[in-house]
């Protein structure tokens, strides 16, 4: 049995234990990991990450009118119940039922639902199990009710918007990529409107992700980290825009769409030193290289240039820990490490202050980078293993 059938098989026994039958549907949401294209969602700028087929499995059935019982495999999770409607009143900070409860909300409530939880996906990661949980309980939400789900992209934005529930700022990446994911392909995801545009993952090339054995925990003091960088992007977006066209209303979508058709990154940088002081330069460089670094790295995993491709995962992660200032010694070691092991290219993946590290490589190199991973990772027993991400499919609502 693979670790998806399993993650699947603990879904359906725990609803068992929990509701006492069997349930009457499933879903499985994935995660997913991002190649390049970081902190730049939430500036409306376009990201590059894979659906894993690591997921977040879902067994569901109808309950008794006005009530939602959640439950999860892993004792760990308390389980939740709350009464459903269309504005749910959070639980306390931190609480992993605030996911269902943003999920259910986002989709305008549902008559009653019971459901179990359960995934191979590494929590508090940078992998996207937040996400993933919430779309999966869209769906079942949905499919309970026997609602017609909504085109995808439009499930995509409206989820998004759903997950600010539990107090982060977030972009949409997660969820579309969750949603839209294609298996042997990344994304380019663009934003406003959104659009997904399956890129074929080179077959030769593999991706390893390792933990850094330290939680990005995006409902404690991350949050905060993460929710401070978006207004100080927004803001140096707004400085900028008012320097280099002071007669002009900048796009309040994205000002930073705005400013990248007009003027070269270099014109942006240039006027940004002389109205931006330290850390909101710093931030806007990172965007504004980043997002140049994505728009080349579609061109060169088009050509699969594994070297080029490489180079800019390297230069984010420099951005990232200077720039960006989301990185952490222990993953500032782990890119090191599996660099040096033969990777192409390392950097930190998600959110960043902990959680996971990717790296690209040939299938040649792939024994000796997943083997420099378990060795950091042996000095790190709270990491979970390393293991190679292959591109997966978007979210699929199954009946059993
Ligand atoms: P993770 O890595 O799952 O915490 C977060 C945001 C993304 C994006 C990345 C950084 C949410 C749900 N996700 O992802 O939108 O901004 O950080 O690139 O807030």
């Amino acid at each position: 049995m693979n670790a998806g059938s399993a993650a699947r098989e603990e879904a359906v026994e725990a609803f068992a234990r929990s509701f006492g039958s069997p349930p009457v549907g499933l879903v499985r949401a994935p995660g997913r990991v991002n190649l390049i294209g970081e902190h730049i969602d939430y500036c409306g700028l376009t990201v590059l990450p894979m659906a894993l087929t690591r997921s977040v499995w879902v067994a569901f059935a109808p309950a008794m009118r006005g009530r939602v019982r959640a439950h999860a495999a892993d004792e760990a999770f308390a389980p939740v119940e709350f009464a459903t409607g269309p504005h749910i009143g959070p639980g306390p900070t931190g609480d992993w039922g605030n996911y269902v409860r943003a999920a259910v909300q986002g989709v305008g409530g549902v008559s009653g639902l019971d459901l179990c939880v359960a995934t191979d996906l590494p929590v508090a990661a940078g992998l996207s199990s937040s996400s993933a949980l919430v779309v999966a309980v869209a769906l079942a939400s949905l499919t309970v009710d026997a609602r017609a789900l909504p085109d995808r992209t439009a499930l995509a934005t409206r989820l998004a918007e759903a997950e600010r529930y539990v107090g982060t700022a977030g972009g949409g990446m997660d969820q579309a990529a969750s949603l839209l994911g294609r298996a042997g392909h990344a994304v380019a995801i663009d934003f406003d409107p959104l659009r997904v545009r399956p890129i074929a993952f080179p077959a030769e090339w593999r991706v390893v992700v390792a933990h850094s054995g330290e939680r990005a925990e995006k409902s404690g003091a991350a949050q905060e980290v993460y929710n401070r960088r978006t207004v100080e992007t927004a803001e140096a977006a707004v400085r900028v825009a008012a320097a280099v066209s002071p007669d002009a209303l900048p796009d309040r979508v994205s000002p930073y769409r705005w400013l990248r058709t007009r003027y070269s990154t270099e014109e942006l940088l240039t006027a940004a030193s002389d109205v931006l002081d330290s850390p909101h330069l710093e931030r806007f460089r990172h965007v504004c290289e980043e997002a140049d670094r994505v728009d080349d790295a579609i061109g060169d995993l088009e050509r699969k240039d594994l070297s080029a491709v490489g180079a800019a995962l390297d230069a984010s992660h420099r951005s990232l820990r200077d720039d960006y200032e989301v990185s952490t010694p222990a993953l500032d070691e782990l890119v090191r490490c599996m660099r040096e092991a033969g990777a192409a290219g390392a950097r930190l993946t998600g959110a960043g202050l902990g959680g996971c590290a990717l790296a690209l490589c040939r299938e040649g190199a792939l024994g000796e980078v997943l083997e420099a991973a378990r060795a950091f990772q042996t000095t790190r027993p709270a990491a979970p293993a390393a293991f190679v991400a292959v591109p997966g499919d978007g979210a699929e609502v199954i009946r059993p």
